[in-house]
């Protein structure tokens, strides 16, 4: 079997994960986490050519929410700078594997965001061509400026209204439908996007955490336990001929993290 997707970097969750950062402080069940967090890796490792385990690190209890340690556009790896300064120390582990892998990937490039730049790579929505990058209490106006550097007339900003990323409330189901969470502030997101995009269309899920998938090549992976959201996505993937992966992420929920959020992955 040939893979369009063939790298997905990936960290374990630390037992330290009790004291994630969260918007809004309740027990975290780590024993869970840490079940919800290994289901979601088995599942990757049968949709990607390689899976790569970034070894865990006790030191930074959100470090499995991956995602926002950089940015991977085709063959070019952004290094982010996190906004939250408990985190920002958990891109260095991940900027050392992507050198290595750079020993049997010799396109692969890297590039970092340089102070006062601060990213999370949750803000930041690939869709068609565009980078989508959410101004956020994470994400700064400097961090957009050396990205549009890099990827000259492919970055578009636009400002977080709700949630604490932009994908906290929408994801691209595909190159021409944005999911979308129903409620005004995610709508008003999603209009910047869709302006740029002219082809696509939005997809609303009355779950704002639902609306956060990932697509792996003819595969998407959906939160469990969001029946609602779940019979539009179902819907959705059928009439594409995409198969679906139910996921239940609630302890992962409770610290603000979905399901883009705990991997990275690289073409
Ligand atoms: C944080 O507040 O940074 C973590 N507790 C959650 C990060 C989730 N990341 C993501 O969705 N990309």
């Amino acid at each position: 079997m040939s893979y369009q997707r063939r790298y997905a970097l990936v960290r374990p969750l630390p037992q330290s994960f009790s004291a994630a950062l969260q918007q809004q402080p309740v027990p975290l069940d780590v024993k869970l986490a840490h079940d919800q967090h290994e289901r979601y890796t088995a599942v990757l490792r049968q949709l990607v050519g390689q899976l790569i385990v970034v070894p865990a690190d006790e030191r930074y209890p959100d470090s499995c929410f991956i995602e926002d340690t950089a940015i991977l556009v085709e063959s070019v790896a952004v290094i982010a700078r996190i906004g939250a300064d408990s985190r920002r120390g958990e891109s260095s582990a991940v900027s050392s594997v992507l050198q290595k892998l750079q020993q049997i990937e010799p396109a692969l490039r890297l590039h970092r965001l340089t102070e006062p730049a601060t990213l999370d790579g949750g803000d930041v929505l690939q869709m068609a061509g565009k980078i989508f990058v959410g101004l956020s209490k994470r994400t700064n106006a400097e961090a957009i400026t050396q990205l549009k550097e890099l990827f000259p007339d492919r970055v578009v900003a636009l400002p977080v209204a709700a949630g604490l990323h932009l994908k906290s409330v929408l994801s691209a189901l595909d190159d021409d439908t944005l999911l979308v969470a129903d409620d005004p502030a995610a709508r008003s997101m999603a209009k910047h996007i869709l302006q740029a995009l002219p082809k696509a269309q939005a997809l609303y899920l009355p779950d704002a955490v639902a609306a956060n998938v990932v697509r792996i090549d003819n595969t998407v992976l959906i939160q469990d336990g969001f029946p609602q959201s779940e019979s539009i996505l179902l819907q959705a993937a059928a009439a594409r001929k995409l198969q679906v992966e139910k996921l239940n992420m609630s302890e992962l929920i409770k610290a603000d993290g979905a399901l883009t959020c705990c991997s990275l992955l690289l073409e």
